[in-house]
């Protein structure tokens, strides 16, 4: 358990993972709200829409059409933010205060199933199982080109956060460069791998399942929890009970236990404030840089907007924005609430494909 003293007092959390802190003032969750919890009518769709450009059969921009596909679909983004073949060049004038580097890469959308009208916590456990499987097959395809050094896989979902379209899908971005945020978290496992022999999520992982008070669904090979250093309000991150560094070192039954955590934890955010819970999720793997990686930990971070209700958000601004992120809510509390939304263990034959 927690010192007492911080469940009342503003105190600030350090994430191991990037180095930063987060301020947490538990006291303010206290002060009056009077806005409503209420729940929002879900937008009806349809089973297949004729104007959507990733629903089988319908037609892309820039002229390609989708085939009838009939599990997951993946396609090179007709818009890409990276692409391959960019010449190698680098810039960098005024002793190092200005510098620019290309950077090559790959971009590719997802369709995660042919109905237009679900969503990951309403697939099969089969049909979440068909997405993974995907996820891993294009990390080792796309790990395999040699100008590539990281593959970030991710979703984003809900208008809320950006995305354009409701159809389940998700993207996968490979770039030459390893991304910021993967950055920072290979330096702190690297440092702390050398320093204790073991990989820093496992020491942490086994310090959860002690403490209990933030974990919300787990089986033997994924454990979803709030970060003791959560920064959104209902933040999670999903650990591999036994450390492997990418996607593709997944056993078939590790995949399965990866489905079912993601099936039971995006249930448990739609039943929290009974909406399509909106969220951006991306997987955390080692990079594809020829080095072993013996520090990196396979894992996931779920960084949902909704605070209160459907309708309100959290804002990242002001104080956030120029000197620390900052909560009201503890994590603690996030955990309890989300634990008691996820903890029937779902049949597998429940959702649809
Ligand atoms: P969101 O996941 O943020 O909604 O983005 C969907 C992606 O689909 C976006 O990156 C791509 C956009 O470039 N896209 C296509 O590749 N082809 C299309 O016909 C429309 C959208
Ligand atoms: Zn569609």
């Amino acid at each position: 358990m927690m010192t007492t003293s911080f469940e009342q007092q503003p105190h600030r959390r350090l994430n191991p993972l990037t180095g930063e802190w987060v301020l947490v003032s538990p006291h303010r969750a206290a002060r009056p709200w009077q806005g409503q919890v209420e729940p929002v009518a879900g937008e009806h769709l349809p089973a297949h829409d004729a104007t959507c450009y990733l629903c089988p059969g319908n037609a892309r921009a820039g002229g390609h059409r989708n085939p009838d596909y009939a599990g997951t679909y993946v396609f090179d983004n007709d818009f890409p933010a990276l692409v391959t073949g960019t010449p190698d060049v680098r810039h960098d004038a005024a002793g190092g205060l200005v510098v620019a580097e290309s950077v090559p890469g790959i971009c590719r959308v997802v369709c995660f199933s042919p109905r237009h009208d679900l969503t990951l916590s309403q697939m099969t456990h089969e049909g979440v199982r068909g997405v993974i499987d995907t996820w891993c097959a294009q990390t080792s395809e796309l790990s395999a080109h040699h100008d590539i050094r990281y593959v970030q896989v991710f979703e984003n979902r809900g208008a809320m956060m950006g995305c354009s379209n409701p159809h389940p899908h998700g993207q996968i971005w490979a770039s030459g460069d390893v991304p910021n945020e993967p950055a920072k978290e290979l330096a702190t496992q690297r440092a702390y791998f050398s320093a204790h022999g073991r990989t820093m999520l496992g020491d942490y992982l086994a310090y959860e399942r002690t403490a209990g008070e933030r974990l919300v669904v787990e089986n033997e090979h994924c454990v979803a929890l709030v970060p003791f250093w959560a920064v959104w309000p209902f933040e999670t991150l999903l650990v591999a009970t036994h450390p492997v560094a990418d996607l593709p070192s997944l056993s078939g039954d590790a995949r399965d236990g990866w489905a079912d955590v993601l099936r039971r934890l995006t249930r448990a955010y739609d039943r929290l404030f009974d909406v399509s819970f909106p969220y951006s999720l991306g997987i955390h793997q080692a990079p594809c840089d020829d080095d072993p990686h013996p520090e990196w930990h396979l894992h996931a971070h779920v960084y949902p907007p909704l605070l209160r209700s459907a309708t309100v958000r959290k804002f990242m601004v002001g104080y956030e924005l120029l000197a620390s992120p900052q909560r009201d809510l503890t994590p603690e509390s996030a955990a309890e609430r989300l634990r008691e939304r996820g903890a029937t263990r779902e049949s597998r034959d429940t959702g649809a494909p």
